[in-house]
């Protein structure tokens, strides 16, 4: 597939992913999605990838929804519309190896839902996350509502979807929407130092942690602790952790 709205490359053990519209702040057309959604689909399937890394540009990670194709495509189809781009998202959120998204400038509207879709977020100082959908008569459809409440809780989910406040980056790490904040020049090393530790890691592991931290979403606490556990036995039988085991016993290092 050529891409015309993404680049992808690869550092080591890390796909990189970066959206690439910065005219119009990488405002995000069904296109752009759906290669992003295809690069995901093709990292996942490699096996000399084991992180990926998607970043936008300094001023935007992604402005939202390309509002100028939304309105061509809600005068045809808009539910056609909403079905297509709800696919590429569950397809990105399918993906069972680790995904950072290293979020600099806006992440507006669906932006900031494909940042939460990510595992871990690294803000710069200039970050801007914010559900403005409200304004133009519509909620968000690809998460926010869910995935902000369960993250940030009930009240400041409110205030942002319900008046489309954008949060800078101290408050979005303040409130668990990020991990750390990182000044914008050092944005997208940091983001893949993050990731290359994580790709240097047991991938069976990795991938199963990240599995059971996703079900906590979708389960209450007796029953997740339950799903943790059935994760854990699974590393238990590997031959990688018997031998990280005899490493550490034989002072060779972990
Ligand atoms: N769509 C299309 N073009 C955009 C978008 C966008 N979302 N955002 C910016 N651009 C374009 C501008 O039109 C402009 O293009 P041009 O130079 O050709 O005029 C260029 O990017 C630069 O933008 P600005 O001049 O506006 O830059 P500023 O720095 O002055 O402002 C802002 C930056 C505040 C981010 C401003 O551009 C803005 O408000 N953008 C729109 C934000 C927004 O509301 N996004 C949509 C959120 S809703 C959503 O994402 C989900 C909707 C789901 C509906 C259901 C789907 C089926």
């Amino acid at each position: 597939m050529e891409y015309t709205n993404i680049l992808a490359e690869t550092r080591g053990a890390v796909g990189i992913i970066t959206l690439n519209r910065p005219k119009a702040l990488n405002a995000i057309c069904e296109s752009m999605l759906q290669e992003v959604s295809e690069q995901v689909r093709l990292y996942e399937q490699d096996e000399t990838i084991a992180a990926i890394v998607i970043k936008g540009s300094d001023k935007a990670f992604a402005a939202g929804i390309d509002i100028k194709e939304l309105q061509a495509k809600v005068s045809i189809n808009p539910i056609e519309a909403l079905d297509n781009t709800y696919k590429y998202f569950k397809q990105i959120d399918d993906c069972r190896k680790p995904i950072i998204a290293a979020v600099a400038g806006y992440a507006l509207g669906i932006g900031c839902e494909l940042a939460l879709t990510c595992d871990i977020i690294l803000v710069a100082d200039n970050a801007r996350f914010g559900q403005p959908e409200i304004s133009l008569g519509v909620i968000p459809g690809f998460g926010a509502t869910q995935r902000l409440t369960k993250t940030i809780g009930k009240s400041k989910t409110m205030e942002m979807v319900l008046t489309g406040r954008a949060l800078n980056a101290e408050e979005a790490v303040a409130c668990g929407i990020a991990s750390r904040i990182v000044a914008l020049p050092d944005l997208f090393d940091e983001s893949l130092k993050t990731a290359m530790r994580i790709a240097a890691l047991p991938r069976y592991a990795i991938m199963l942690a990240k599995d059971a931290i996703k079900q906590s979403f979708n389960t209450g606490l007796e029953s997740g602790i339950d799903y943790e556990n059935k994760n854990c036995k699974i590393c238990l039988g590997t031959n990688g952790f018997k031998e990280s085991l005899e490493r550490f016993i034989e002072k060779r290092g972990k």
